[in-house]
């Protein structure tokens, strides 16, 4: 569903609900990484698209003071928020999110005005498609516009901090940077060290990207993605670099010897990824599709061998994309995002993209019983105030 479509939705919904039009409109999006996975907190590149999936809320001013009332239109469930002391965690798990977020901005000093929300998202749970982050950065550009603008990259570490401690997520930035900072036709090369952003356009109409999700729910809270930073710090710490972003394959495997197999093979994906990133960075900058596709895969073997954050589902996505292959239009797929479940991206031929649906539909029904879910997504725009 388009956001406008989608925005008029919640706007009725906000009138069925409280009774009256919302004054505020706000979207911010999930996002499919490109490439360069689990490189954000390696102080690496990443190349993240806002997708045409969005987080959304409506709100206006409540008439009793004091708390914040929100209503999931989808699941049809109320969270109440007290905002007379500084917001803590609470239930339903999801608030947490918006918890998060409604203290990062008391942290700041802005005081929270009481208001009826009601918000839904089109951002599959548990898909790896930073269905958290878009509501983070939702309910922070929901402040924005009710109280005062925050420079995005603000925005984007005070929305990261509500996912490391009301979420228990150890996330990098990627996510929220992306949803915040998207703009429309274009992928987001971030450097994560510095910050700094570069617009990458991807406006050939003659290619897309698929994004398959394998339905195999994908929980990062687990332990496992807390792990995978641990072990990247002890390679930094044995290699002498602050972070792996200033270490080389060749002062690995000179040091081979002193990391433990596991800790040399995380840390061998990770300073591969961080080289792959930039490349394929610039294979899209020449529109050199066959390039960015063989990226694309040598990520996703990196990421199963090395990195050991794929799934037997996710491999069976990028086994049957490559057996289409550049016949059948596919340059190349990945997993995408924290792994263990969620979604695989493929950069396909546009013409190509009904068949390539049905086909990978069709294989991955077979080889696994399991129905994917399957939509082609142009570069869409990060956080908006859609009415303010
Ligand atoms: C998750 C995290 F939230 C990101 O910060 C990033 O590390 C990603 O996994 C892996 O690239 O989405």
């Amino acid at each position: 569903m388009k956001l406008k479509e989608l925005a008029a939705q919640v706007a009725a919904d906000f009138q069925k609900h409280y009774g009256r039009p919302p004054r505020w409109i706000v979207a911010a999006p999930g996002r499919v990484n490109v490439i360069g996975e689990h490189t954000d907190y390696n102080d690496g590149f990443v190349l993240p698209m806002a997708i045409e999936r969005y987080a959304v809320m409506a709100a206006d001013s409540a008439a009793t003071p004091g708390k914040i009332s929100i209503y999931d239109t989808h699941f049809k469930e109320n969270a109440t928020v007290d905002i007379t002391a500084p917001v803590t965690k609470g239930q339903p798990k999801w608030s947490n999110y918006i918890r998060g977020v409604l203290a990062g901005f008391q942290n700041r000093g802005v005081t929270i005005p009481a208001l009826d929300v009601a918000f839904t998202s089109t951002v599959p749970l548990g898909g790896g498609l930073s269905s958290s982050a878009a509501l983070e950065v939702c309910t922070a550009t929901l402040m924005e516009a009710v109280t005062k603008p925050i420079d995005p990259i603000e925005k984007a570490l005070l929305a990261q901090k509500a996912e490391h401690e009301f979420a228990g997520v150890p996330c990098g930035i990627m996510d929220q940077f992306i949803s915040a900072l998207g703009r429309e036709g274009h992928l987001l090369l971030l450097d994560c060290r510095t910050r700094k952003t570069e617009l990458v356009p991807m406006s050939d109409p003659s290619v897309e990207l698929l994004v398959v999700n394998t339905n195999v729910k994908h929980e990062l809270g687990s332990g496992e993605y807390a792990k995978r930073r641990a072990e990247c710090e002890e390679a930094a710490r044995i290699l002498g670099v602050k972070s792996l972003r200033d270490a080389t394959a060749d002062q690995l495997e000179k040091a081979k010897g002193k990391l433990s197999e596991v800790v040399y093979r995380r840390a061998r994906h990770v300073i591969g990824e961080i080289e792959r990133t930039v490349h394929a960075a610039e294979g899209i900058r020449e529109s050199n599709w066959p390039t960015v596709g063989q990226f694309m895969y040598a990520s996703h073997d990196a990421l199963r061998d090395d990195y050991e954050v794929s799934c037997k589902e996710l491999d069976m996505v990028v086994d049957i994309a490559s057996e289409i292959g550049l016949k059948g239009g596919v340059y190349g797929c990945r997993m995408t995002g924290g792994g263990f479940g969620g979604c695989c991206v493929a950069l396909v031929k546009a013409s190509a993209v009904p068949e390539i649906s049905k086909r990978i539909a069709a294989e991955y029904k077979a080889r696994t019983g399991i129905d994917a879910a399957i939509f082609a997504s142009r570069p869409a725009a990060g956080a908006t105030i859609v009415k303010a």
